[in-house]
Parts: C-alpha cells; structure tokens; sequence
C-alpha cells in the first residue's frame, strides 16, 4: 500500500476526474437526441454550449485528471512516497488545474464560450474562458514538475540503472506532454486573451490553428499513452506473465516523444494557407507515429500467447481461451484494445491525404474519436477505476461490483458499436460535423442519409441511451468503492497495485537518456514547423475580428 498522503492525492484526482465525467456523458446524452431531431432545446441553451462542454469535460478534464491520479499511484508505488516538496507541488498543480477547470466551465454554462474544445479562431469566447484553459496546462506543468522532481530523486539514488518501466513511460508521457504544450500555450497567450480581451483587434487564425494541433495531435497520444501504460505494465501481471520485452516497451514509447508532435498538418489537409509540401511532410511523419502503435499491438499479441500457453492453450489460437476472461479488468481492457483495431485503421484512413478529402469535417471523425478516446482510452481508464479506487481506499471490490463492472463494459460496448458505425456510414455519405442537427431544408438527398439500418435516428438514440445508463452505472461503482463498500479487512480482500516484472538486463541505456530523444523531437519539429510558420507570420493575411455565432 503506497503512503496515506499519496492515496489522497491520487483520489482526489480521480474524484475531480468523474465530475466532470458525470456532467460531460450527461451533456452527450442531450447532443444524441438533439443530433437526431428528437429534442429542442429551451431558447436559454445552445447546442453548441453542450458540444463545448461535452468535449471540454470528457476529452480534456476527465482524461487529464484521471491520468494524474493514475500517475501518481504508480510513481510513488514504483518509486516510493513522496516527499513533502513533490506533494506541495503535486497539489498546487491540482488546485491551479482546478480552478482553471471551473473557470473555463463557468464560461461555458454562462454561454460566453460555445466555441467547441478546438477552439477554433474567428469564433471568439470570453477571454476568461481562455485564461481558463491556459490554467490548465499551467496545473498540469506544475504537477509534471513535480512528478519529474520525484523521479529525479530517484535516479540520483539508483546511479547508472535504468528505472522501473511505470517510472520510465510516465516521463515519456510528462516529456511529450511538455513540448506538446508549448504550441498552445504560445496561441493562447500571445494571440486569443490579447483578442478576446479587445487588446488588439485582429487574430492570425491560420496561425492559431496551427498551433493549436501542434499541440492537438499529440495530445490524443497524452490521453493513449497513460492507457498503453497500462496495456504493458498491468495486463502482463493479471496475465501471470512478465513484460513481453522491456527495451521494446521503451523503445515504442520513446518513439511517441520523436514523432507525435511534427504532424499536426495532418488535422488541417484541407486548409488552403498551407502549401502541399508541407502537408505531405507531416503525413509522412504521421505514418512513423503508427509504428510504436504496431509495435504495441504485436508486444500485447506476444503477452497473450505466453500467457495463454502458460495456461495449457495449445495450438494456433488455443491460448485464447485460456485468458481470464472472468475477470473484469482484463476483460475491461482486452476489449479496449480490440476497439482500436478499427481506431486505428479508421486514423490511417484520415492520415492518408487524399482519403482525408473525404471524410474530413463529417460525422466520420466523431466516429474515429470515439472508437480512440471514447473506447480504447476511455475503457481502459474504466479498468483500472475497478481496481485503483478500491487499492487507494482500501475497500473491498465485491462480486457484486465485478457483476456490475461486466455489465457497465458490456453496455458500454454495445452502446459505442452501435452510436460511432453510425457515425461512421454518416461520414461517408457525407453528414457533416461541427454543426447542429440539419436536414438541409429537407433535401431529399439529406434526409436519405437517416435511412439506413445504423444511421436512422432510432438506432442512434438507443445506441447513445445505452451509453448514458452504462456511464451511470460506473459513477455508481466508483461512488460506492470510494465512499460505501465495506473496509477490506482480510489480507485476502485488498486490492493489489498490479505491476508486472520485466527483464532490464537486456535493454539498452541509451534509452534512459532523455536529452537524445528532446533533441531529436525539436529537430523534427523544426524541419516540419519553422518553415510554414515562419510564413504564417511574415505573409500574414489580413487578420479577422472576432464573431460570436450563437
Ligand atoms: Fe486520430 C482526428 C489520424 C489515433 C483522436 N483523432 C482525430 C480527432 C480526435 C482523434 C479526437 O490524420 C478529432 C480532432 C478534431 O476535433 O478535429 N489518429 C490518426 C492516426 C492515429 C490516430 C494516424 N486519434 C488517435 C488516437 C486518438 C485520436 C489514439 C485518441 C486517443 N486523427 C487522425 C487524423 C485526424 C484525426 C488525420 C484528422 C482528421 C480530419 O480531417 O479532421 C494513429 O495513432 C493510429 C495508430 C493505431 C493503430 C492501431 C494499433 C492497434 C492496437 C490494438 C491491438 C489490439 C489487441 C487486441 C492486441 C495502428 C495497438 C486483440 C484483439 C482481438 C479481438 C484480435
């Protein structure tokens, strides 16, 4: 069991993490009906309000909070407790996240900040709603700092050995996370608050907007990387096995730092201000950053088979069935990761410039983040809440709760299959995104897209009620492990921390060695970036005033 004072950190952090959970499925719950024309909203809230805070909530505040309190179990379970200056800094990171949080939340709810959580510039919000988000990166930096000052720590007192693999891929993460952040915190200061603040009138957009997916691209990594983490370090040891091979564990996660940051065009293929070189630079780079997720796919391959013929599995496919399948957190994220068989292939299919032409800004790319984020991510997070809520309370996690956690994922998947291949055929045939629900004035050829077996209206508000109830059954779960469950007072009952063994002896120093790999991702990032931004600026076009659309 890892100190008291850490538990209530990381608690804390998971706490805050399903708030905004609660608020941001229940916004979904609203955009599913108002999607498929079964709801109108009172005059007071706009649909877009809902889309903002659906995305704020779910993709950046529950991710970045529950990922936190993940890290920081798994640091001080892998490193030892804190000291009292990693957990000052750990919690002023939390309380200015926080209060950034519930600033940008407040702008949303007032309606000063419809903008969706891209953000995307002439739309101007408040100037608070952007003080509020670059408070938010601020806390997530201070609490990084304070992770990085604890494993710092740590090598100072292990000289010349490599550092347990949890350790390793949180600063993998923290680094990447880090650089990515730069972009949007450039844009953010220097361009929105001076213009949402009326301090200048104009903002270069193309400009913001390439900044911002500086940091958007990388940032879906932030929220797979914590989820891969748990894919390598934690399914082996509910598996009985050890990691499947440390270096390439480390290698794959060391290549996220180099590649998942100089591909941002790769979001904006359709823009004009761009010119095709730079474009197709970035894809090139986009398909290097599949590589450390293939990697990831063989390694888990690898971990099953040994597992299952640990087991008794013979032949081909026999150790599949000797997987344990009854307990849910394998089960949990064994189905997480198949989810991201088509996620992925869905991401290469986006990456590929000439194919982006057609599924760029429709219902396909709602489709592809929730089979990334909204599944592979988000139910691997769901796994681990079954068993690190009950290990930080000490509580026990009943039948009764695994029961209830199999039903939860079940539905969950359900529900998602049914709401994103809907999203998906949408896409293809050409139903758009970012905006609210229309019927092009009853064209025929729009209202043909409803027909189908997946995508009429029906199927899909099933498909989002379905994910709505399930989402209400985890609050459940995670209210009664942290508050109600009874104590585990039988050695038995406790809930372990399930971290797997791997072999270092084999793996390469070098890898461990962080300032090769930053000097190597800024030099990509300049080859891929100072070029076309440099333009950007020095050929501005004309800058835009703000507009308010809601
Ligand atoms: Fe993406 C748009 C390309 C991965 C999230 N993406 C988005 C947006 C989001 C998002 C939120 O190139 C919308 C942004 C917006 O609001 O505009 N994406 C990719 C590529 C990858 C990728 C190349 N995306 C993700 C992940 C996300 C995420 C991960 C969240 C966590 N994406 C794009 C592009 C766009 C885009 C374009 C812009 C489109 C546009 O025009 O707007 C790759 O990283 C994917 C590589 C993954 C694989 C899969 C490996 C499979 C594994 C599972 C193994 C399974 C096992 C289980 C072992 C190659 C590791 C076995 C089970 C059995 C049953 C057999």
């Amino acid at each position: 069991m890892i100190a008291a004072q850490d538990r209530k950190l990381a608690l804390w952090n998971i706490g805050v993490a399903y708030i905004a959970f609660l608020i941001g499925t229940l916004c979904g719950l609203l955009q599913v009906f108002i999607r498929n024309d079964a709801l109108q909203l009172p005059s007071w809230l706009d649909y877009y309000q809902i889309l903002t805070a659906h995305g704020v909530l779910l993709a950046l505040i529950f991710t970045t909070y529950f990922i936190f309190g993940f890290f920081v179990t798994g640091m001080s379970k892998s490193l030892g407790s804190f000291g009292p200056k990693v957990l000052l800094y750990s919690w002023i990171g939390f309380w200015v996240t926080t209060i950034g949080t519930v600033m940008a939340t407040v702008m949303i709810i007032s309606g000063e900040a419809s903008v969706l959580y891209t953000f995307y510039a002439p739309l101007k919000a408040s100037g608070w709603y952007y003080v509020g988000l670059a408070l938010v990166i601020v806390g997530t930096w201070i609490s990084s700092f304070a992770l990085v000052g604890h494993y710092v720590v740590w090598r100072k007192a292990h000289k010349g050995e490599l550092s347990p693999l949890f350790a390793f891929m949180t600063i993998t993460t923290i680094i990447m996370w880090i650089i990515a952040c730069l972009g949007v915190v450039a844009t953010v200061l220097f361009q929105y608050i001076p213009w949402a603040f009326g301090w200048v009138e104009t903002i270069n957009v193309e400009l913001s907007r390439s900044l911002f997916w500086y940091f958007g691209h990388p940032l879906v990594y932030f929220w797979l990387l914590p989820a891969y983490m748990a894919w390598y370090v934690i399914v082996p040891k509910l598996l009985g096995v050890k990691v499947f091979s440390d270096s390439l564990a480390r290698l794959a996660f060391v290549l996220f730092i180099l590649f998942s940051i100089p591909v941002g065009f790769h979001h904006q293929l359709t823009e004009p201000g761009i010119s095709n070189f730079w474009k197709f630079l970035q894809v090139v780079l986009t398909f290097m950053v599949i590589i450390p997720s293939l990697l990831t796919a063989f390694s888990m391959f690898g971990t099953f088979e040994r597992a299952g013929r640990k087991n008794g599995g013979q032949g081909l496919f026999g150790w599949f069935t000797k997987l344990p399948w009854k307990d849910v957190r394998f089960t949990s994220i064994f189905v997480a990761m198949a989810f991201f068989i088509p996620g992925g292939a869905g991401g290469i299919i986006n990456a590929s410039f000439q194919l982006n032409e057609v599924v760029h800004n429709t219902m396909w790319i709602v489709g592809h983040f929730h089979i990334t984020v909204g599944t592979p991510v988000a139910m691997t997070f769901m796994g681990l809440t079954f068993w690190l809520v009950p290990y930080l309370t000490g509580r026990k996690f009943s039948k009764v709760m695994q029961k209830l956690g199999f039903i939860q994922i079940i539905t969950w998947t359900i529900g998602m299959l049914l709401m994103s291949t809907s999203q998906h055929i949408l896409g293809l045939l050409g139903a758009p995104r970012r905006t609210a629900y229309t019927g092009y004035n009853n064209h025929p050829s729009a209202l043909e897209w409803f027909d189908g077996i997946l995508t009429n209206h029906v199927t899909m508000a099933v498909g989002g009620s379905i994910l709505f109830l399930s989402a209400m059954l985890l609050i459940y779960i995670v209210v009664m492990t942290m508050f109600l469950s009874p104590k585990a007072e039988l050695e038995a009952d406790f809930v372990e921390f399930p971290l797997a063994d791997s072999d270092k002896e084999h793996t390469p120093k070098f890898l461990e060695n962080w300032w090769i790999w930053i000097g190597i991702a800024f030099a990509l990032i300049i080859i891929a970036y100072a070029i076309p931004l440099y333009g950007m600026i020095h050929h501005a076009p004309p800058g835009s005033e703000g507009f308010k659309t809601w």
